[in-house]
């Protein structure tokens, strides 16, 4: 069964076998989803159910993909071989998650050249954290240890989606999402066992990037327009506010260690709720940022978008060299 701690109106009904109101495929479908069952790629599914999955997995993918340049400014000015190591690993990641991502939505019948359209025409949406900039070093091991943390935290449920293929591919993603946080709270705590310079750098970074990684999250609950649904179909298990607070839950301890303040007066432990209470979020500053005004949604789309364009060689190229072995096996076979 759900476990879900949103109050959905209505509920998850049970399955009526008695009920010929519904057609037998739709029948088949509600089973699964009462069983808490798995969703194949060739099986029916509601068209508002491939709707939804498709905007999230795509939106993901984007994500992942327009990810990979807050840190992919810093490779070639890491300050060490092992760093620079680390972070050339990490980047491809973000990559080939994208990949798989874009893989997982193509299974549901959109294709990777609609979807990547989408982006590079301004329609499709992609995290709001990837629209500030990366000025330090130290911003680099901060979206290690916060964002990747965050990503894990909304990623963990997702590894139990009733869609089959996108599930599957969260849990190689969040194996990798690990690793990055892990290197992220490593680098942080180099410098923070370095000069007063280094830590002061470390905390600057940390008071930028830290409401926009709460944002990260999604709207409050409240406001939230899809979680309802998605809570019936099992795509989503966790509300975006209970993410949110198990985030700041487990982040208090590690700041703690790194030696950094979480920029945040009312942050407290609150004995009653035995969580932290924290401070207001900004909502009007996150959708400035996911309506295409953050301060680097511009350069992020420009930077996507000539990079494809510069890569037409390649994808001609592998286009013609498949064309060729497809004429020589049929050559060999007829
Ligand atoms: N930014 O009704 P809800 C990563 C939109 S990957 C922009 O609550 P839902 C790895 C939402 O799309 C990070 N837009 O929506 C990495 C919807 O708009 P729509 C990405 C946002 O889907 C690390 C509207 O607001 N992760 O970090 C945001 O139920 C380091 C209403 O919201 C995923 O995509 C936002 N932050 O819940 C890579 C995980 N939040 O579509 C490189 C999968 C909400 O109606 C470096 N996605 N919106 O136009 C999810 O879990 C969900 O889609 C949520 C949103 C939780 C993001």
């Amino acid at each position: 069964m759900y476990t879900q701690s949103l109050d959905i109106p209505g509920g998850l009904q049970p399955v009526d076998p008695a009920n010929t109101d519904v057609s037998p495929e739709q029948a088949r479908f509600d089973a699964v989803m009462q069983a808490d069952g798995k969703i194949e790629a060739q099986d029916w599914m509601p068209d508002a159910y491939r709707k939804t999955l498709i905007r999230q997995i795509s939106q993901h993918a984007h994500s992942e993909i327009i990810g990979m340049q807050p840190e992919g400014n810093w490779i070639s000015r890491a300050p060490s071989l092992k760093r620079k190591a680390i972070l050339l690993a990490k980047v491809q990641d973000e990559g080939g998650h994208g990949l798989y991502l874009y893989s997982a939505a193509e299974t549901m019948g959109v294709s990777r050249d609609q979807l990547v359209e989408a982006l590079h025409a301004g329609k499709a949406k992609y995290s709001s954290i990837f629209n500030y900039p990366t000025p330090t070093w130290a911003d680099v091991g901060v979206i290690g240890w916060l964002v990747d943390g965050a990503a894990i935290m909304n990623q963990i449920p997702l590894c139990r989606c009733t869609y089959g293929p996108y599930a599957r591919a969260m849990i190689r993603i969040c194996k990798e999402e690990s690793f990055h946080q892990r290197q992220g709270f490593d680098a942080l705590l180099s410098m923070m066992r370095g000069t007063q310079a280094q830590k002061d750098m470390v905390q600057q970074a940390v008071d930028r990037w830290w409401w926009p990684v709460l944002m990260m999250f999604g709207p409050s609950d409240k406001d939230s327009i899809h979680s309802g649904q998605s809570f019936q179909w099992g795509i989503k298990r966790i509300s975006n506010d209970d993410l949110r607070q198990k985030f700041v839950d487990a982040t208090v301890e590690q700041a703690k260690i790194l030696g950094v303040t979480l920029p945040d007066p009312d942050l407290k432990w609150n004995e009653e709720r035995k969580a932290h209470d924290y401070g207001a979020i900004d909502w009007e500053a996150f959708w400035r940022v996911v309506n295409g005004d953050g301060p680097c949604n511009k350069e992020r789309l420009a930077t996507r978008v000539k990079a494809h364009e510069d890569g037409a060689w390649v994808r001609e190229a592998a286009l013609a060299h498949a064309a060729k072995q497809a004429a020589r096996a049929k050559k060999q076979a007829a």
